[in-house]
Protein backbone atom coordinates (compact mmCIF):
# COMPACT_ATOMS: atom_id res chain seq x y z
CA UNK A 1 0.00 0.00 0.00
CA UNK A 2 2.54 2.37 0.83
CA UNK A 3 4.24 2.08 -3.05
CA UNK A 4 1.15 2.15 -4.37
CA UNK A 5 1.15 5.64 -2.71
CA UNK A 6 4.16 6.80 -3.52
CA UNK A 7 3.56 5.68 -7.07
CA UNK A 8 0.71 7.91 -7.39
CA UNK A 9 2.17 10.72 -5.70
CA UNK A 10 4.52 10.62 -8.48
CA UNK A 11 2.16 11.09 -11.20
CA UNK A 12 0.58 14.38 -9.59
CA UNK A 13 3.72 15.59 -9.28
CA UNK A 14 5.89 16.50 -12.36
CA UNK A 15 9.27 16.80 -12.23
CA UNK A 16 11.38 19.86 -13.63
CA UNK A 17 13.56 18.72 -16.20
CA UNK A 18 17.13 20.17 -17.74
CA UNK A 19 18.45 19.26 -20.69
CA UNK A 20 21.53 20.19 -21.53
CA UNK A 21 23.88 20.26 -18.62
CA UNK A 22 27.28 19.88 -18.50
CA UNK A 23 27.40 19.47 -14.47
CA UNK A 24 29.15 16.95 -13.24
CA UNK A 25 28.17 14.81 -9.98
CA UNK A 26 25.80 16.70 -8.03
CA UNK A 27 23.74 19.87 -9.16
CA UNK A 28 22.36 21.70 -6.70
CA UNK A 29 19.62 24.58 -7.60
CA UNK A 30 18.58 27.25 -4.65
CA UNK A 31 15.05 28.48 -5.12
CA UNK A 32 13.81 31.76 -4.05
CA UNK A 33 10.29 33.48 -4.20
CA UNK A 34 9.42 36.13 -6.92
CA UNK A 35 10.12 38.62 -3.82
CA UNK A 36 13.28 37.18 -2.85
CA UNK A 37 12.49 35.27 0.13
CA UNK A 38 14.58 31.95 0.51
CA UNK A 39 12.17 28.87 -0.20
CA UNK A 40 14.50 25.87 -0.65
CA UNK A 41 17.50 23.89 -1.90
CA UNK A 42 17.29 20.96 -3.88
CA UNK A 43 20.24 18.82 -5.31
CA UNK A 44 20.29 16.04 -8.18
CA UNK A 45 23.04 14.29 -10.32
CA UNK A 46 22.73 14.52 -13.32
CA UNK A 47 22.57 11.81 -15.88
CA UNK A 48 23.84 11.63 -19.05
CA UNK A 49 23.96 15.46 -19.73
CA UNK A 50 20.42 15.61 -18.31
CA UNK A 51 19.30 17.18 -14.64
CA UNK A 52 16.11 16.40 -13.30
CA UNK A 53 14.83 17.44 -10.19
CA UNK A 54 11.51 17.88 -8.17
CA UNK A 55 10.60 21.57 -7.08
CA UNK A 56 7.99 21.06 -4.38
CA UNK A 57 6.42 24.37 -4.38
CA UNK A 58 3.13 25.73 -5.21
CA UNK A 59 2.82 27.32 -8.58
CA UNK A 60 4.81 31.02 -8.97
CA UNK A 61 7.62 32.63 -10.49
CA UNK A 62 10.55 31.53 -8.85
CA UNK A 63 14.15 32.74 -8.74
CA UNK A 64 16.54 30.10 -8.68
CA UNK A 65 20.33 29.53 -8.29
CA UNK A 66 22.02 26.31 -10.20
CA UNK A 67 25.48 25.84 -8.82
CA UNK A 68 28.09 22.69 -8.82
CA UNK A 69 31.29 22.27 -6.96
CA UNK A 70 33.81 24.05 -8.61
CA UNK A 71 31.27 25.88 -10.60
CA UNK A 72 30.44 29.73 -10.85
CA UNK A 73 26.35 30.51 -9.63
CA UNK A 74 24.19 30.68 -12.08
CA UNK A 75 20.29 32.23 -12.18
CA UNK A 76 17.65 30.89 -13.50
CA UNK A 77 13.56 32.37 -13.57
CA UNK A 78 11.72 29.36 -13.44
CA UNK A 79 7.94 29.81 -14.30
CA UNK A 80 6.76 26.97 -12.53
CA UNK A 81 3.24 25.20 -13.50
CA UNK A 82 2.67 22.00 -11.06
CA UNK A 83 0.00 21.09 -13.59
CA UNK A 84 2.37 21.47 -16.46
CA UNK A 85 6.08 21.06 -15.49
CA UNK A 86 8.93 23.42 -16.60
CA UNK A 87 11.26 21.56 -19.17
CA UNK A 88 14.04 22.66 -21.43
CA UNK A 89 16.07 24.76 -18.46
CA UNK A 90 19.53 25.30 -19.04
CA UNK A 91 21.73 24.19 -16.58
CA UNK A 92 24.95 24.75 -17.93
CA UNK A 93 27.47 25.86 -15.61
CA UNK A 94 31.19 27.22 -15.68
CA UNK A 95 34.22 25.66 -14.13
CA UNK A 96 37.32 26.83 -12.77
CA UNK A 97 35.75 28.92 -9.37
CA UNK A 98 38.06 27.11 -6.38
CA UNK A 99 37.53 29.01 -3.51
CA UNK A 100 33.84 29.62 -3.98
CA UNK A 101 33.90 33.37 -4.13
CA UNK A 102 31.84 33.24 -7.38
CA UNK A 103 34.82 34.75 -9.71
CA UNK A 104 37.54 32.46 -11.54
CA UNK A 105 40.33 34.42 -11.44
CA UNK A 106 43.91 33.65 -13.74
CA UNK A 107 45.80 32.26 -10.22
CA UNK A 108 42.41 29.60 -9.75
CA UNK A 109 42.94 28.74 -14.08
CA UNK A 110 46.97 28.88 -13.50
CA UNK A 111 46.85 26.36 -10.57
CA UNK A 112 44.50 23.98 -12.29
CA UNK A 113 46.98 23.56 -15.25
CA UNK A 114 49.75 23.03 -12.85
CA UNK A 115 48.11 20.29 -10.56
CA UNK A 116 47.82 18.71 -13.75
CA UNK A 117 48.86 14.95 -13.12
CA UNK A 118 47.86 15.40 -9.63
CA UNK A 119 45.28 12.01 -8.56
CA UNK A 120 43.55 11.22 -5.59
CA UNK A 121 45.17 9.12 -2.87
CA UNK A 122 47.99 10.95 -2.68
CA UNK A 123 48.60 13.86 0.07
CA UNK A 124 49.62 16.88 -2.10
CA UNK A 125 45.81 15.86 -3.40
CA UNK A 126 44.36 17.15 -0.12
CA UNK A 127 47.00 20.08 0.09
CA UNK A 128 45.13 23.26 1.25
CA UNK A 129 47.87 25.86 1.81
CA UNK A 130 45.86 27.83 -0.57
CA UNK A 131 44.06 25.91 -3.50
CA UNK A 132 43.82 22.31 -3.51
CA UNK A 133 44.26 19.69 -6.57
CA UNK A 134 41.37 17.66 -5.07
CA UNK A 135 39.23 21.20 -5.84
CA UNK A 136 40.68 20.85 -9.83
CA UNK A 137 39.10 17.78 -10.36
CA UNK A 138 35.78 19.50 -11.91
CA UNK A 139 35.15 15.91 -13.71
CA UNK A 140 35.44 14.05 -10.87
CA UNK A 141 37.50 10.93 -12.29
CA UNK A 142 40.11 10.96 -9.78
CA UNK A 143 43.09 13.06 -11.25
CA UNK A 144 43.63 16.37 -12.70
CA UNK A 145 43.85 16.58 -16.44
CA UNK A 146 43.82 18.87 -19.47
CA UNK A 147 40.25 18.34 -19.49
CA UNK A 148 39.69 19.71 -15.90
CA UNK A 149 41.91 22.27 -17.28
CA UNK A 150 39.59 23.18 -20.36
CA UNK A 151 36.76 23.26 -18.31
CA UNK A 152 38.05 26.61 -16.35
CA UNK A 153 40.56 27.93 -19.46
CA UNK A 154 37.73 29.51 -20.98
CA UNK A 155 36.10 31.33 -17.59
CA UNK A 156 39.03 33.08 -16.59
CA UNK A 157 38.04 35.90 -15.22
CA UNK A 158 33.96 35.39 -15.29
CA UNK A 159 32.25 35.87 -12.60
CA UNK A 160 28.95 34.22 -11.57
CA UNK A 161 25.59 35.55 -11.41
CA UNK A 162 24.26 37.48 -8.52
CA1 LIG B 1 37.32 32.10 -7.26
CA1 LIG C 1 39.48 15.16 -13.66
Amino acid sequence: MVNLAIIALSFVMPEVYAGNTNAFGRLYVDSYSQYGAPRNLYSTDAVNGVASFWLDEPGGIYHTYVHAKGALRKKITINWDPAVGVGGLDLKVKYGDLNGDNYVSQVEVDFVFASIGSTSGTLAWWDVSGFAPMDCDFNQDGTVSMADYLLASPNAGVTGDF
